[in-house]
């Protein structure tokens, strides 16, 4: 993966908060704050004027010491300072910085005044009034960071995106010893959860001993919480904790279908044993009149024939009617990545990506896909660069122009334009209307009551040029919770209407959720699964809306992108 500037701005970003934590000086501090700011202000990518042998030390706010750090987090994608740090600073008081409003000096003072370092201190806290107490911090403050801790919850969990690199080198280690017949990653991870708390491995193997001596010794583990002969724990530099278990071969399915999860699922399945005379844990499934009789337990299939029913695949395993679905025989045929034709949400360098159109086009091109719909920011979104009507007119010339040139992807004119605070759109309808289509969003005006905030989307849906509502509640992972807003009404009238929702495919962001993209199919409004990508390898971030597609129970004909441009190209004018 190439290493852009705003990956360099985050590792120092990431290095002046753990300073900060710490107390460290704060001229320190500030000059990586500064440098990052330089980094994410710069046009050219520092990885070319690296390999363009110039002298980064000319930029503002880096000197020589910091040029050179630069050069390392490019090589290497990391810094030995900032794990360093990492290693010295304790994991929770890291996770109180994500609290929302919650800064590294602001987790400092609770700290050092109130003896908070955990999550679950700070709640108790906020909850029995002290956080008030403090200078600097009012009752109104407090009720925040309670919002904040509901909004991410009191046990840090890890982006699937996190921990997907972090199981891939995990396994192939794993997969390399003599004793390892095979690795599975079970547990949420496996279920394509959008975030995980835990990584559950379970590995098919007769030598327990053997495994788990290997486990430990993985360069990444920090700490090994236990080890035993059949099942072991340790924590991993990232800090995501893996539990692993060794099975053989007979209760492998057992062990793999229990440690899958979801527990709603298992009990659910284990009341359909009991009814049955069976008995089902993680060893195997059992006959119970009288003595007990093994009879299954080596593939999940096999279990699952046991209670007369299909494979059901990990991704619905919630217990939200996937075993009545598989009893009757309609389970969803799940939609696929290769089953996506096309992406209807992407920036370029016009407003804050990272890629050239034709970058992107090209990039499109290479996954497969047949159309790209090029969606930079309007001028609402001053931070981004939006463009006016005039740039936006310009960058519709270079589209036409491109789409001569190029040829097996199809660029498409659009814009992701902002849903204003009363309701009307960012730019005019004159150049709206020569768009192919427009992708329509919330960024500004979050805190607005759900009465408000709906009214104010419903408005924006009664412009004829509202195609797609972009990442609907607005919701970042571990930051910020969903925006007041009944999803509901608003599926119902975009239904209506003939618009769509989109399911934002960015890890940090998978909004619509799983729960809504059933819900969404349920009423027969289409999805698109968008990239919403800033640089040409986010394109990649489609396969985490898939995942969470799946988990709401989507099939290709509930996505919008699974057609042609030429079958959705009436649709979009049908509002017109
Ligand atoms: P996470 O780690 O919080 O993202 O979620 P999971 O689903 O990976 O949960 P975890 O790691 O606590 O446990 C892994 C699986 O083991 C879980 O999905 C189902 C199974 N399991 C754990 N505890 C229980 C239990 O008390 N009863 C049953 N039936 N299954 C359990
Ligand atoms: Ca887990
Ligand atoms: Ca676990
Ligand atoms: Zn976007």
């Amino acid at each position: 993966m190439p290493i852009h500037n705003a990956d360099v701005a985050t590792v120092f970003e990431e290095v002046a908060d753990l300073l900060d934590l710490q107390g460290a000086n704060p001229f320190r501090i500030r000059a990586y704050r500064n440098a990052a700011r330089t980094l994410s202000q710069l046009s050219e990518p520092v990885a070319e004027m690296i390999r363009d042998g110039r002298d980064l030390s000319e930029l503002p706010d880096i000197g020589d010491d910091l040029a050179e750090k630069i050069e390392v987090i490019v090589q290497t994608g990391t810094l030995p300072l900032l794990e360093e740090l990492e290693k010295e600073v304790d994991p929770a008081m890291t996770e109180l910085m994500d609290v929302p409003g919650l800064g590294p000096s602001r987790v400092r003072t609770l700290h050092d005044e109130l003896g908070i370092s955990s999550r679950a201190e700070l709640t108790k806290a906020a909850e029995e009034g002290k956080v008030r107490t403090i200078k600097g911090f009012g009752e109104k403050s407090e009720q925040n960071i309670l919002k904040g801790l509901k909004d991410i919850g009191e046990e840090k969990r890890w982006l699937l995106s996190r921990a997907d690199p972090v199981v891939h080198s995990l396994k192939a280690y794993l997969e390399d010893h003599e004793a390892v017949e095979k690795v599975d990653v079970a547990g949420s991870y496996r279920r394509r959860k959008e975030t995980v708390g835990d990584l559950d491995l379970l590995v098919l193997s007769d030598d327990g001993v053997a495994v788990s001596n290997h486990f430990v010794e993985y360069e990444d583990v920090v700490d090994v919480a236990s080890k035993g002969d059949t099942r072991s724990t340790v924590r991993l530099r990232s800090d995501i904790q893996v539990d692993l278990r060794v099975v053989p071969p007979d209760s492998y399915g057992a062990a793999l279908l229990y440690f899958t999860g979801s527990k709603a699922h298992n009990v659910a399945l284990r009341n359909r044993a009991v009814n049955k005379g069976m008995k089902i844990n993680e060893y195997g499934v059992f006959r119970v009149n009288g003595e007990e009789e093994r009879i299954g337990g080596e593939t999940e299939e096999g279990i699952y024939g046991l209670f007369d029913l299909p494979y059901i695949v990990p991704e619905l395993r919630e217990n939200r009617g996937e075993l009545e679905a598989a009893q009757g025989g309609h389970l969803p045929n799940l939609i696929t990545l290769d089953d996506l034709r096309g992406n209807l949400h992407a920036h370029t360098t016009d407003s804050d990506g990272q890629d050239s159109i034709q970058a992107m086009a090209e990039a499109a091109k290479e996954r497969g896909l047949e159309y790209l719909a090029i969606t930079d920011h309007s001028p609402a979104v001053a931070v981004a660069q939006g463009l006016d009507s005039d740039e936006l007119r310009r960058q519709m010339d270079a589209i036409d122009e491109l789409n001569e040139m190029m040829v097996g992807v199809r660029v498409l004119k659009s814009i992701e334009v902002d849903i204003m605070k009363d309701g009307s759109l960012d730019l005019p309808d004159d150049v709206l209307d020569e768009l192919d289509l427009c992708v329509c969003s919330v960024h500004t005006s979050l805190g607005l009551s759900e009465k408000e905030q709906t009214e104010r989307i419903l408005r924006a849906m009664d412009n004829p040029n509202f195609h797609i509502l972009a990442h609907p509640t607005g919701r970042r992972l571990n930051q910020r919770g969903p925006i007041d807003v009944d999803l509901d009404r608003i599926m119902e009238a975009a239904v209506e209407r003939g618009c769509f929702l989109e399911l934002n495919a960015q890890p940090q962001r998978l909004d619509l959720n799983d729960v809504y993209c059933k819900r969404a199919k349920e009423l027969g409004l289409k999805i698109s699964i968008g990239a919403d990508a800033h640089a040409r390898d986010e394109l990649d971030f489609l396969k985490y809306g898939i995942d969470q597609a799946r988990r709401g129970w989507l099939e290709p004909g509930d996505v919008l992108n699974t057609m042609s441009w030429n079958e959705i190209k009436p649709l979009i004018d049908a509002r017109r």
